[in-house]
């Protein structure tokens, strides 16, 4: 007798409930069947579409799914949820006939799940598993798409899917989570956009559980620190009914977000060095992120014991908090005359997920139109504007209020209050900055910052002086013109607003600009460390008074930096302008920045190879943002170690902006008198001839990979007996298949090769002598996530050939043939084309 418990071990060792290359077909064609141990691989081996049993099931039933051909049992979407094959049954078949629909027939020849009617004689039916991982059935020679997986998902967005709602109908595409970790039956919980198309809910049942905020530019309004966990963000597109957001194409990365049958949304991304998941984001992170957590006109502070508090003017009853004195609006009556009219109160929340069951109106531009809008209708309740968002009204109650601790996060919000608390527009939109804009803008940080201090009142008042200079306040300071900054165009001016900040304060902070604050030079000015007196550690930007040119890089910085969202750019906390001081106030790097470690024989050994590898990445990804995925495309010019920030965990931050350029959209190339850059960072076509673009940077970008690899400064590296500079020299270590040994030597040992080769080969593809042929940095971070080590063979670098040339005639010890000029005493050099 064998006892049932070993058979069903037997059962389990034998089954196999991933089939996997036992008969790849390619596709189903009319008339062709897939039996339970077969498999359908898509084109390059991606995904994988077969029978397959969950792990640990009690029943061993079979479900049809579509799984990753290279990860083992990461099922991504499932056919036949609710009707298993029995495990009896190993006669079952997924059939595509040549009439009727794709389906799955048992052993007794009983469809138990069908998809796709095929209307008339659909002998040319063809059923193809793509690279996306979508499943599609074509017609008439594959014209005409009867069907697709994508628009029937189960629990996994992946990247090439849309959420797609149809706003006539209020039809939805709806994720839906399984029953349990064993049973793809569908669960409570489903994931989709709402009718209006404007944000993401969760709904348990019926129920909405979470919202994303709706979308401004690419980011959700509603989803805290977002520019960490998605550089490339999402593109909302309507299509006649159809509204989708899908994420911004050409993401590459192994990632997919799953609806956990826990509720939970979670985005993965494969580490193929761990060969596991990683989580890489969770929309539940704090108590605030659950629906309506607080009720009626009441705002979830995660940073405050109270958690749930009314909003100003409100006091707290049943389900939330009530208006204490009516509003004291009276509508327009028909002939429009506004008599009682209530003339515009708001107090301003900032860093808020916007409430839900807001009305959107994109075809109002401008904030002050927003507000007229929410003035126009007693029923208004607040109000909120931002570029890429549109103007968002509420009408009634506001639920779902949250406020975030993330600088960049939510947007500002707009709340009416009742006439008698009336204030003088003249303080919430004063033109005279300077009174109400410095005497309390300490204040103003203290409570952006320390707003756990249970000192200061709840909320920021626009009565303790908080001023909120926008870009277009200081350029109304007619501090600057703007056509000088570059081609801002209207459309691309952000509603970032930036806190100003007032000079006394600022010289307290760094002890009177004392040289033992002094952090270093940069582009135009000294930096300062400093010290608020919350305890608050910032580095300012201190102007140098006699660059007369330093003024429009100044105004270039500001309004630059106010609009980037990136973990790896460096973020601007406030700026001063008072008299002739202009100052920006940054975020403090207590790790100084990238040179110090690297070039510093007692330092390079904290930076062992992991973290460099990093920071090679970190820096992509931020130029990446910067060329492409900012809502402006910038050229940085002046990308060096001494401008890449580290902070605690040794992040790479980019900064220094102050020579940056904006391109317009349809710009890919600039011709310029003036060449300001760094000797030794500087492009051929960039430093000889006054051209830069994209590619300028990414010349920098690959000198800066050498450089991190090698431990040597390109500007100090030259190989007396070879008469190479760092390029020449690792360009010839390549050819002669010797590129390790341009490690530096305190790195030995503990890499890995073929990260170490994949670098110099991108930094060595990055600084070829024509632009053309340098990898945008698209293909620069696919080149360093990618498995592969061999690319492109890299073309002779800039400036080893013509080195050679000189060589000749010169003697010179310097590296370059480019003369140097130093302008103002700083880092920054000048180069006259030629
Ligand atoms: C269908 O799959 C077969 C391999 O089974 C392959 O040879 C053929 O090219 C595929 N057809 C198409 C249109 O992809
Ligand atoms: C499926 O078909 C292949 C050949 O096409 C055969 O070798 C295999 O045994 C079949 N499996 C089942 C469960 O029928
Ligand atoms: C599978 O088992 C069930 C009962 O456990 C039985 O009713 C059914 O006929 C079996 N199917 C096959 C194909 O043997
Ligand atoms: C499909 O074709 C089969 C024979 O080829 C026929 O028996 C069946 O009725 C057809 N079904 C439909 C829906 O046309
Ligand atoms: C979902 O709703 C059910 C009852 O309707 C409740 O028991 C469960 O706790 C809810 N789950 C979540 C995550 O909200
Ligand atoms: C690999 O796993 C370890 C621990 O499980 C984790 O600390 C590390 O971050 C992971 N590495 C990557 C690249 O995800
Ligand atoms: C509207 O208000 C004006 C001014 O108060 C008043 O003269 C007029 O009669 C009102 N019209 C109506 C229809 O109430
Ligand atoms: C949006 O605002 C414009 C201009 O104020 C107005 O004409 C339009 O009717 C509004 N749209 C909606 C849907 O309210
Ligand atoms: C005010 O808004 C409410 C709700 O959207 C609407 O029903 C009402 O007609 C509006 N009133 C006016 C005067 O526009
Ligand atoms: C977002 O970032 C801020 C500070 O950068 C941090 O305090 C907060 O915890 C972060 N929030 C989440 C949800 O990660
Ligand atoms: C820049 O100069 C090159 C020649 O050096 C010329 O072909 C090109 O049109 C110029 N571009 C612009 C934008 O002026
Ligand atoms: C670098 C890269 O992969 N670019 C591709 C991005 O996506 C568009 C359209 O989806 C392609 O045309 C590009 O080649």
């Amino acid at each position: 007798m064998v006892s049932p418990f070993l058979l069903f071990i037997c059962f389990i060792l034998f089954a196999i409930p991933f089939p996997r290359n036992c008969h790849a077909l390619g596709n189903l064609t009319a008339g062709q069947t897939l039996n339970l141990t077969e498999t359908i691989a898509s084109a390059t081996n991606a995904f994988v579409l077969g029978f397959f049993i969950p792990r640990g099931s009690p029943s061993q039933g079979r479900y049809l799914g579509i799984w990753y051909y290279d990860v083992p049992q990461t099922v991504v979407w499932v056919a036949n949820r609710e009707s298993p094959i029995p495990a009896n049954d190993s006669g079952a078949v997924l059939l595509l006939p040549n009439n009727g629909s794709l389906s799955i027939l048992d052993g007794n020849g009983r469809k138990v799940w069908s998809v796709g009617d095929l209307p008339g004689s659909g002998s040319d039916a063809f059923a193809e598993l793509q690279d996306s991982g979508n499943l599609v059935i074509t017609q008439s020679n594959r014209a005409n798409r009867v069907w697709e997986s994508f628009r029937y998902p189960t629990d996994t967005f992946l990247p090439n899917m849309q959420f797609i709602v149809n706003t006539r109908t209020s039809e939805s595409v709806l994720w839906r989570s399984w029953k349990s970790p064993v049973d793809p039956a569908p669960g409570p919980f489903s994931l989709g956009l709402d009718r209006y198309g404007q944000q993401l809910y969760l709904w348990n049942g019926s129920v909405p559980i979470w919202r994303s905020g709706p979308l401004r530019g690419r980011t959700f309004t509603g989803i805290s620190n977002m520019s960490d966990f998605s550089i490339f963000g999402f593109n909302p597109m309507q299509v006649g009914d159809e509204y989708s957001i899908s994420l911004a194409p050409n993401f590459t990365a192994l990632t997919r977000f799953a609806l956990e049958y826990t509720g939970e949304i979670k985005e993965y991304e494969w580490s193929s060095s761990n060969k596991s998941w990683n989580q890489a984001w969770l929309q539940f992170t704090t108590p605030c992120d659950f629906y309506d957590r607080c009720g009626d006109f009441s705002v979830c502070y995660q940073d405050r014991p109270e958690e749930c508090e009314c909003l100003t003017g409100f006091k707290r009853s049943s389900g939330g908090c009530v208006r204490q004195r009516p509003i004291g609006c009276v509508d327009k009556n028909s002939s429009g005359a506004d008599a009682g009219w209530n003339s515009g109160n708001f107090e301003p929340l900032l860093r808020m997920k916007p409430p839900d069951h807001g009305t959107l109106n994109q075809s109002i531009v401008g904030q002050e139109g927003c507000q007229q809008w929410c003035l126009s209708n007693c029923s208004c309740t607040a109000y909120a504007y931002a570029q890429g968002m549109g103007c968002l009204v509420w009408n009634e109650k506001l639920v779902d209020l949250q406020q975030f601790m993330g600088v960049d996060d939510g947007i500002s919000l707009y709340i009416r209050l009742d006439s008698q608390k009336k204030k003088s527009p003249a303080v919430i939109y004063g033109t005279t900055l300077a009174s109400a804009a410095i005497c309390a803008v300490g204040l103003y940080l203290l409570w952006r910052y320390w707003g756990r201090l249970k000192s200061f009142s709840r909320k920021p008042k626009v009565g303790d002086g908080l001023k909120e200079a926008q870009s277009s306040d200081i350029t109304s300071l007619q501090l600057v013109t703007h056509g000088s900054i570059g081609p801002i165009n209207a459309r691309d001016e952000e509603s970032h607003q930036l806190p100003l900040i007032d000079f006394n304060t600022l010289r307290a902070a760094t002890n009177d600009f004392s040289d033992a604050n002094k952090l270093g030079e940069g582009g135009f000015g000294l930096v300062y460390k400093g010290k608020l007196p919350e305890g608050r550690e910032i580095a300012v930007k201190r102007l140098s008074r006699s660059s007369g040119q330093g003024l429009a890089e100044f105004m270039n910085e500001v309004k630059l930096i106010a609009k980037f969202q990136h973990r790896n750019l460096v973020k601007l906390l406030a700026c001063c302008i008072e008299k002739q001081e202009k100052m920006l106030i940054y975020e403090y790097m207590p790790n100084k920045s990238l040179d110090a470690f690297l070039f510093d024989p007692a330092f390079s050994r904290q930076l062992d190879w992991e973290k460099r590898f990093r920071i090679v990445q970190g820096i992509a990804k931020g130029l990446l943002y910067l060329h492409q995925d900012s809502r402006l495309k910038v050229v940085h010019r002046d990308l060096k170690p001494s401008n890449i920030l580290l902070d605690a965990t040794l992040n790479p931050k980019i900064s220094d902006f102050g020579i940056a350029r904006i391109f317009g959209a349809d710009q890919s190339q600039v011709n310029t008198t003036r060449v300001v850059g760094t000797y030794g960072y500087m492009s051929p076509e960039y430093a000889l001839e006054g051209r830069f673009s994209i590619k300028s940077d990414v010349f920098s970008f690959g000198v800066l990979v050498l450089e991190i690899v090698s431990g040597q400064k390109m500007t100090r590296f030259y190989h007396e007996e070879l008469l190479l500079n760092l390029l020449g020299y690792s360009w010839k270590l390549w050819k002669e298949g010797n590129a390790l040994e341009l490690l530096d030597p305190s790195l030995e040992g503990q890499c890995s090769e073929m990260e170490v080769l994949k670098c110099i080969n991108v930094g060595l593809l990055c600084v070829q002598d024509e632009a053309t042929d340098r990898p945008s940095m698209c293909a620069v971070i696919q080149m360093l996530n990618s498995e592969a080590a061999n690319f492109c063979e890299p073309q002779m670098p800039a400036y080893y050939s013509r080195r050679r040339l000189l060589d000749n005639s010169s003697s010179s010890s310097d590296a370059y043939p480019i003369r140097s000029r130093t302008v103002n005493g700083l880092t920054v050099s000048e180069v006259n084309p030629r």
